[in-house]
C-alpha cells in the first residue's frame, strides 16, 4: 500500500518500533540502528518473524535449483574473496560450452527449476561467450529459468563488449540481449555494501552502488525482476548496514509506486521518511491495510522489482581477511530480521544455507523473519563453509525437513516466486505469483 508516513522523531525504542510494526508505519534510518545496537536480538527476531508471518503465513519456500560458475578468472581481486584467480594460477578455470551443456541436461533431468549462473570478471572471453551459454543451455533444457550474471559483470559485459563504457544505454542494451538469448533474472550478488569507506577497504576496484543501481534500474525497466544481497560481518558498521538497506528501499519504491498506482491504490504526494518528498511503499503492514492485494503480481505490472533480499554472512576462510571472524550466530540472526523489518516493501528474504550452513538458516525461518532458503544448489564455488568443497548439495526431502521442523509449510517455488507442481522431474508452475 502506498502511505503517507507519520516521520515519527523520538528517539527509537524497541516499544515505538514495536508500535510502528503494529500500525504498518516505516521504521526510519535510527531506528534501523537501534535494532542492530540493542542487545535484546530476540525482540528483534519475534517482530520479525511477526512480520514474516503477515506476508507468508506458515509457509516457507524453497526451489529446486543448480548453480553455474562458468569461471573464476576475475581481473578484480576484493579481499573478502576466496572464489577468485588469476590466469593461469593453480586452481583457474573456465567453463567450455559442451560442458555447460551437459550440466543444463543434468540439471533438467533432476527437474530443475532454475539455474543460478555467475563467474568473475573475465579478461579475455568475449561477449558471445556469455550469449552462446545462455542460447546453449536454453536449447539444452527449455524450462530452466536462467538466473544469470551479478550488476558487476553486467557492468563487464557492456564495456568489453562495447555496448558502452561506463553508461546506462550500454547496460541496457547489454541486458536486452541476454534476455533475448535466454536471460531471466538477475541475481542479488556483487553489492556487497552500499558504502564508499565500505568499498575502498574491501572490494576497492569493484563498481560503487551507483552503478549496482543503475543495472537494476534498467532490469526493472526491461521487466527483469532482481534481487539484491548485503555481505556483512566484515569491516563495515551498522550504520553503513542501515545505509545500504535504506538506498535499496528507495530504489524498489520508485519501482513499486508504478505497481501501486496500476491498482489504483495511490496516494499521489504522499510524503515519505527521512525527509525525501516521494511515494513509499509498505507491504508488512496489518491485514486491514490491504483491502486490495498486498504484493505485486506479474499480472498486474510489466515492470520487474527486488523479489528478495539475502542478507549474505561474511565467510573468511581463505580471503585475505582471513584474520576476521566474520559474524556470528546471533549476528546472523539479527541481520536477517533487521533486514526483514527494514525491508518492508520486498516480498521475500532469503537465508542462503550455503553461506549460513542449513541448521542456521532453519533457525532463521523459525524466528528471525526468513522465508526462503535457496535451493538444492548441487554446485557452488564462491564459498565453502567448514571445510565443504564445491559439491554443496541437499535433497528436496532434506529441505522438508528443515522447513517442517521449524514449524513451517514447504512450498516448492520457481524463480518467480509461482508454486511449482511436480511429478518427479516433471513440473509446472502457475502462472501468477504467489500471494
Ligand atoms: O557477490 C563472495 C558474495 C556473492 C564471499 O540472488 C561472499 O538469490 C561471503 O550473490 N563470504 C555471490 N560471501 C552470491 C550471491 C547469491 C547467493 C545466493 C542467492 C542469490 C540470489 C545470490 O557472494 C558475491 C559476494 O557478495 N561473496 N565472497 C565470502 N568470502
Amino acid at each position: 500500500m502506498i502511505r503517507s508516513d507519520v516521520h515519527t522523531q523520538s528517539t527509537p525504542s524497541l516499544a515505538s518500533i514495536e508500535a510502528k510494526v503494529d500500525s504498518g508505519e516505516r521504521l526510519n534510518r535510527e531506528d534501523g540502528q537501534f535494532l542492530f545496537e540493542t542487545p535484546d536480538i530476540w525482540s528483534v527476531c519475534a517482530l520479525a518473524d511477526r512480520v514474516r508471518r503477515r506476508l507468508h503465513g506458515d509457509r516457507a519456500f524453497y526451489n529446486v535449483n543448480r548453480h553455474l560458475n562458468y569461471s573464476n578468472i576475475c581481473a578484480l581481486s576484493c579481499s573478502f574473496c576466496a572464489f577468485y584467480r588469476k590466469k593461469g594460477e593453480d586452481g583457474a578455470y573456465e567453463r567450455d560450452l559442451d560442458d555447460i551443456r551437459a550440466e543444463a541436461r543434468s540439471a533438467a533431468a533432476a527437474g530443475a527449476t532454475e539455474m543460478h549462473i555467475v563467474g568473475g570478471l573475465h579478461p579475455w572471453l568475449k561477449f558471445d561467450y556469455y550469449t552462446d551459454m545462455l542460447r546453449a543451455i536454453r536449447e539444452e533444457a527449455p524450462a530452466l529459468h536462467l538466473k544469470a550474471f551479478t550488476a558487476v559483470e553486467i557492468v563487464h559485459l557492456a564495456k568489453i563488449s562495447k555496448r558502452g563504457r561506463d553508461g546506462i544505454d550500454g547496460i541496457r542494451e547489454v541486458l536486452r540481449e541476454l534476455k533475448d538469448a535466454g536471460l531471466g533474472s538477475l541475481p542479488g550478488g556483487g553489492a556487497e555494501v552500499f558504502d564508499d569507506r565500505v568499498h575502498d577497504e574491501a572490494f576497492k576496484g569493484k563498481i560503487r552502488h551507483d552503478a549496482w543501481m543503475d543495472v537494476h534500474q534498467a532490469a526493472h525497466e526491461l521487466g527483469i525482476h532482481t534481487n539484491a544481497t548485503m555481505l556483512y560481518g566484515h569491516v563495515e558498521s551498522p550504520r553503513e548496514r542501515v545505509s545500504h538497506f535504506m538506498l535499496l528501499r528507495e530504489q524498489q519504491d520508485a519501482t513499486l509506486v508504478v505497481w501501486a498506482q496500476r491498482m489504483g491504490i495511490t496516494t499521489p504526494d504522499a510524503p515519505c521518511h527521512d525527509g525525501i518528498d516521494r511515494p513509499s511503499v509498505v507491504l508488512t503492514g496489518p491485514d486491514s491495510m490491504y483491502p486490495q492485494d498486498r504484493q505485486p503480481t506479474n499480472e498486474q505490472c510489466n515492470t520487474g522489482w527486488y523479489q528478495c533480499c539475502i542478507p549474505l554472512p561474511f565467510v573468511p576462510d581463505d580471503s585475505a581477511l582471513e584474520s576476521l571472524y566474520g559474524p556470528s550466530g546471533l549476528e546472523n540472526l539479527r541481520t536477517i530480521a533487521v533486514a526483514r523489518l527494514m525491508f518492508d516493501n520486498v516480498p521475500h528474504m532469503k537465508a542462503f544455507w550455503i553461506m549460513q550452513t542449513l541448521p542456521m538458516a532453519q533457525i532463521m525461518l523459525q524466528s528471525a523473519g526468513a522465508d526462503d532458503i535457496d535451493g538444492t544448489v548441487v554446485w557452488y564455488d564462491i564459498t565453502k563453509v567448514e571445510g565443504s568443497g564445491t559439491h554443496q548439495e541437499t535433497t528436496v526431502p532434506d529441505l522438508h525437513r528443515t522447513i517442517r521442523e521449524a514449524g513451517l509449510e514447504p512450498v516448492e517455488r520457481d524463480t518467480l516466486y509461482r508454486r511449482v507442481h511436480r511429478d518427479g522431474a516433471t513440473w509446472t508452475a502457475d502462472s501468477v505469483t504467489l500471494q
